[in-house]
């Protein structure tokens, strides 16, 4: 397929290449790091750049590995089920900005810059704001969560998810009285991600909660994946996660938020309003009109599960539905 190339002057450095196994030990030396203060965290380490062209999808994520973020996990949000690894994780993936298959984006995604990258926040908020998201990752109370996550399509995941809660930043801009929805948005730039050009297809991605929905404990703005700075496959460098929703509200490389009075029309939605509602919670008796969500598969293992209304995260979100 054609995919633009920008020729870097790629090398591979042996030292950057790690094995995989390393990653546990990594995060007991991340522990024992402790809580990094804001300035330990240089852009330099973060510079897509610094990392090498990888021949597999193993170096890519020892590149990452190479730079950890010193974030805490938090003991709230862990997780019975064996976490996914990481590697099964990074190769089944939904971004069909690049391509509708699963298993090739972090290879399809190489030349994908995801630095400098600019979040603009808007529309009914006392205080408008554009931030770079290098800032955010300063700024934030960044903090490790294991959370289930359910695709629409029965797959699931468990996995650990570096951000902060979007509330956190709501909070900074401030939304009017009128503000009922918090609409998001992907970047939309067909010369980047080929599928945008594919016109059958509603761009750019939208996706939106309710303000209460926004504004949930478990609503977390994502920054990261496995102790790293996301890889380009999973939304970097920055995305949503509601665990208790289906994962196609977990919008991936959010360019603006913009607060409205009107429910956002989403993208899924627009394409195919019968199957894809607004809310999409997790639920085991509502079927997709096409197969049953009464179970999930994880990936890599394969093992079924029944589904769990909302995900299993009733006691945090249920109340909003009542
Ligand atoms: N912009 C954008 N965001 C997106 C998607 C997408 O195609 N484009 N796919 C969604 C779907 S269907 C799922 S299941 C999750 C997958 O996230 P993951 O690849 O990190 O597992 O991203 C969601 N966010
Ligand atoms: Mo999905």
């Amino acid at each position: 397929m054609p995919y633009l190339k920008i020729p870097k002057g790629w090398d591979i450095p042996e030292s950057h290449v790690t094995p995989e196994s390393d990653y546990m030990n990594r995060r007991s030396f991340i522990k024992e790091l402790g809580v990094v203060g804001a300035g330990a965290l240089s852009l330099s380490l973060l510079s897509p750049d610094a990392f090498a062209r990888p021949k597999n999808v193993e170096e890519q994520l020892a590149a990452f590995q190479d730079k950890p973020l010193a974030v805490e996990h938090n003991p709230q949000f862990t997780v019975e089920r064996q976490m996914t690894d990481e590697v099964v994780a990074a190769t089944y993936n939904n971004f069909y900005e690049f391509s509708s298959g699963k298993k090739n984006l972090w290879k399809l995604m190489e030349d994908f810059e995801t630095r400098p990258w600019q979040l603009e926040i808007g529309g009914l908020v006392h205080k408008p704001m554009t931030l770079d998201v290098d800032d955010l990752l300063r700024q934030m109370p960044l903090e490790e969560r294991v959370y289930r996550f359910r695709c629409v399509e029965t797959w699931a995941m468990v996995v650990p998810w570096i951000g902060f809660p979007l509330k956190a930043l709501l909070e900074k801009v401030q939304p009017t009285s009128d503000a009922k929805y918090v609409e998001m948005l992907t970047f939309w730039n067909a010369d980047v991600a080929p599928q945008q050009r594919n016109s059958r297809l509603p761009w750019p991605y939208v996706e939106g909660l309710t303000l209460a929905e926004a504004m949930n404990e478990l609503t977390l703005l994502t920054v990261g994946i496995y102790g790293h700075i996301l890889p380009p496959q999973h939304g970097a460098p920055i995305r949503l996660i509601v665990p208790w929703k289906y994962g196609f509200k977990s919008i991936k490389s959010i360019v603006r938020m913009t607060l409205t009075n009107k429910q956002p029309r989403t993208f899924w939605h627009t394409l195919s309003p019968r199957e894809y509602g607004f809310e999409s919670n997790v639920n085991p008796t509502v079927p997709h009109p096409r197969w049953s969500q009464a179970t999930e598969w994880m990936i890599g293992t394969r093992e079924r599960h029944p589904t769990q209304l909302y995900n299993g995260y009733g006691d945090a979100v249920a109340h909003l539905y009542e």
